[in-house]
């Protein structure tokens, strides 16, 4: 290796630490808020994934300041979570001791990427300077009536001793299991705080369209959110005039319906249900409630259901359709009631099978042995006859049951409610009080943090409660006065994590906040929001965003905030697999440690290499040989700037080369096209070692900013090598000169009776005259002693010579 990377890096990290290089400006024009997703502090310490996103940003926000921007590129960290809690109820010890050691190693080991962050700004979540604030933000959402304490029916992880928001459980082989661990987890009703995000289902779902946002996030949001426009329609027990509302979004099929199918834990079913075929029904019931949402739904599995022995009334056909309960309908959506449709819905169509019940076709189809999902004309239905589509006949149905008052337009969505409360010691206390009525009061602003209780020992309440339930005198205390009774649930995890990109611009030396409503953070605020570039894992792209994007709108809606959405430009950045393209584990044994790869090859490699391997987007296989072949292309550039004399004089050689790369570099990185753009350094480093010394000066500091990017500590050096004082941090980023892409040259084919015999290099546009007198010079010798009858000169193309 041609230099000594530890001695370097150490040498710039010392060197920026020092002179502040890295701190926020604040008076130009310009601003960039470039963003990481900040990581939880884990025992593990850095996993060699996470500097890919980190450089990407880090490579950006480089540019952007040398493009005369200020540059917002803070880090932190979400120091809330389960390993801390788990550590601490394992060994007695304190989490937080556990997270400030944790959050040491990760900044140590950040430093030593050379990433430009601000550590002034540094925020950790689990700070009570900052949950002060986080506990506020959940005040405003209470006082808005968005926060709210219900009997739900939760996913409880006996596992984890907590509830799990449904975005934390995983389907598994047909069995919900915990995202974190694997845990079994169950429905069971409990009380929990809940937030009402879904009173902005309609917000959350419009925001996206103006988002630069890669469409399969956009994508996965609208899906959760799942807005879903049908009709509510009466069906009529026919017995006790008992109303029956299904919802559908395909009311143009309601010729086709042949039986009814309520959820086995609708209200209405032991209303309707006759003496016949109670028992059965019980019974069915309570299997019912053992199966999990996902199990109910899994589309392979068969379908089974039972008669309730009574009929509704169909209003527009008046037709008698039998009434069942099955557990493929679910209780919590829509009216828990569907009206079926066999030939027509798949779902129907095996449960009709499998129940031997009646399927009625109302859509034209050449294949009646399976149900008919697409669109096609009308049979069977009066009303519908000459309707060419299904939006026209739609319309239709709704006005007959506008019209009969049987039905109304009703828009659903698959969004449910937060749940936002978590029998964990370890995250922000609610800032609220039970009174000795059981009403609930707000404490105070001005009380604000309510911190959690110092204990020396944190003991699993084994009642389902949170440790917290465990220290009475905390939770039993007295408020002006009065006695009282704190909450023993925490927040969730994503609570700090909905507005930490808020938290940085109020910080002004680590976990030193100014006040969010204060008139300086609007105009911070205004200065920097919305973030313009955001870099994170796949992985948050619905649960952290949603959530996130959930408490902006509302935080904006109170105006605290002055725009409408936090995240502007969000990329995905892919993982980094083991080379043998698994998943990185530490069962596996085949996790890469970033520290040991900065001992070998130093941080700039890592860097380059972590960018250069492939798109920021794709999940690729790391290879020592590619690893190697980084370092070996930043050896070579040491070595350009050892051998090559500089000058300050152009020869106009490298002109096109050099503009090219400029102009192509800045066009790949404002994409975030990084590994292209290296590519284009590549190019530039070539041609300058195909030319001979001296190389043009100017060219070189150029070509070093851009490389900085990239490799800050060894351009640092080489800038300083040649001659600069530092930091090349402080040079503007090159502008290139379209003037010197405009190709002047052609080269003109020379021939002697059509036959090519040469070639000539001449500027666009030559003379025809001067184009023959050239060529006749380059083939002098062979057109000697040959009779010239005839010169074809075609301007910047060719010169024949036809002769005898
Ligand atoms: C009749 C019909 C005919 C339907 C047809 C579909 C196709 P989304 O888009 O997800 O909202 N449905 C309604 N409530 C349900 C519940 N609680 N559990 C399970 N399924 C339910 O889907 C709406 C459709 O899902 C509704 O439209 C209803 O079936 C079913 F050819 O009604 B449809």
């Amino acid at each position: 290796m041609e230099y000594s990377h530890k001695s370097i890096e150490k040498k710039w990290q010392k060197f920026w630490e020092e002179n502040k290089t890295y701190k926020t400006t604040e008076g130009k024009e310009k601003k960039a808020y470039i963003l990481d997703m900040f990581p939880y502090p884990s025992g593990a310490g850095l996993h060699v994934g996470h500097p890919k996103g980190y450089t990407a940003t880090d490579v950006f926000s480089r540019m952007r300041r040398s493009q005369g921007y200020d540059v917002l590129h803070p880090i932190g960290w979400d120091a809330f979570g389960l390993p801390a809690e788990q550590y601490a109820l394992k060994t007695g010890n304190d989490p937080r001791e556990f997270t400030d050691k944790n959050i040491i190693i990760f900044r140590e080991q950040l430093k030593k990427l050379g990433f430009s962050y601000d550590y002034e700004k540094e925020v950790n979540t689990s700070n009570p300077n900052y949950y002060k604030i986080t506990q506020f933000i959940f005040q405003q959402l209470y006082k808005k009536g968005l926060a709210e304490i219900r009997e739900a029916n939760v996913n409880w992880c006996e596992g984890l001793g907590t509830v799990l928001a449904n975005e934390e459980v995983l389907n598994i082989n047909g069995k919900m299991v915990s995202d974190i661990g694997g845990f079994e987890v169950v429905k069971k009703p409990m009380k929990q705080w809940v937030l009402k995000i879904t009173h902005y289902a309609d917000r959350l779902l419009e925001g996206l369209e103006d988002l630069d946002w890669p469409k399969s996030v956009k994508e996965l949001q609208k899906n959760w959110i799942g807005k879903s426009e049908g009709i509510v329609i009466d069906f009529v027990n026919e017995k006790n005039n008992i109303s029956i509302p299904v919802f559908t979004t395909r009311p143009d099929t309601i010729y086709g319906v042949t039986y009814i199918v309520l959820a086995p834990e609708n209200d209405l079913v032991l209303k309707l249900v006759s003496e016949e075929q109670k028992k059965e029904v019980l019974n069915y019931i309570s299997e019912s409630a053992k199966k999990t949402d996902v199990e109910r739904q899994d589309d392979s599995k068969d379908k089974t259901g039972v008669f309730l022995g009574t009929y509704a009334i169909n209003p527009i056909t008046n037709e008698k359709t039998p009434i069942y309960i099955a557990d493929y309908v679910l209780n919590d959506y829509a009216t828990g009631a569907v009206m079926a449709v066999p030939a027509h819905d798949t779902r129907d169509w095996k449960f009709a099978n499998s129940l031997g019940l009646k399927i009625k076709f109302v859509l034209k189809t050449d294949d009646m042995s399976k149900a008919f999902v697409g669109e096609s004309s009308y049979i069977n239905s009066p009303l519908l006859n000459n309707v060419s589509n299904k939006k026209e006949a739609f319309n239709i149905i709704l006005k007959e049951l506008e019209n009969l008052n049987k039905g109304y337009k009703k828009t659903n969505y698959k969004l449910r409610d937060w749940l936002f409360s978590r029998q964990r010691f370890y995250g922000e206390p609610f800032p609220i009080l039970f009174t000795e009525d059981n009403n609930i009061a707000l404490i105070d602003e001005e009380d604000l943090p309510l911190e959690l209780p110092k204990t020396d020992y944190i003991k699993p309440s084994n009642t389902g409660e949170s440790p917290l339930a465990n220290i009475s005198d905390w939770v039993n205390t007295t408020y002006k006065g009065k006695k009282v009774r704190r909450e023993t649930n925490t927040m969730p995890q994503w609570a700090g994590s909905c507005w930490y990109y808020l938290a940085y611009i109020l910080t002004k030396s680590p976990n030193n906040l100014i006040d969010i409503k204060s008139e300086e953070a609007m105009e911070l605020f205004k200065k920097w929001l919305p973030v313009d570039l955001y870099i994170g894992g796949q992985e948050h792209a619905v649960l952290h965003l949603l959530y996130a994007r959930f408490w902006h709108q509302v935080l904006f809606d109170i105006g605290i905030v002055p725009v409408a959405e936090p995240f502007q430009r969000l990329i995905n950045q892919g993982m980094i697999l083991a080379d043998n393209g698994e998943k990185m584990s530490k069962s596996k044994g085949n996790v890469i440690n970033p520290d040991e790869i900065i001992e070998s090859h130093g941080a700039d490699t890592l860097r380059l290499y972590e960018l250069f391997m492939g798109p920021l987007e794709a999940s690729l296989p790391w290879s020592y040989k590619g690893l190697d072949g980084s370092r070996k292309w930043i050896d070579r550039v040491y070595r350009m700037i050892e051998t090559f004399e500089l000058t300050s004089s152009n020869n106009g050689n490298l002109d096109f080369i050099y503009n090219d790369v400029v102009k192509k570099v800045t066009n790949m990185l404002e994409d975030c096209k990084f590994n292209t753009a290296i590519s284009q350094l590549m190019v530039f480093v070539n041609a300058v070692y195909k030319e001979k010394t001296p190389i043009y000066k100017n060219y070189i500091e150029k070509f070093l900013v851009m490389f900085s990017a990239f490799c800050p500590h060894i351009a640092e050096e080489l800038w300083e090598k040649i001659g600069n004082k530092p930091s090349i941090y402080a040079q503007s980023w090159p502008i290139f000169d379209e003037n010197k892409l405009v190709i002047n040259k052609a080269v003109v084919a020379i021939q002697i009776n059509g036959k090519l015999k040469s070639t000539v290099e001449v500027k666009i546009g030559t003379e025809k005259e001067v184009l023959i007198s050239l060529a006749k010079k380059t083939i002098e010798k062979q057109l000697q002693g040959k009779n010239i009858i005839k010169e074809i000169a075609v301007q910047d193309k060719i010169v024949n010579f036809v002769v005898k």
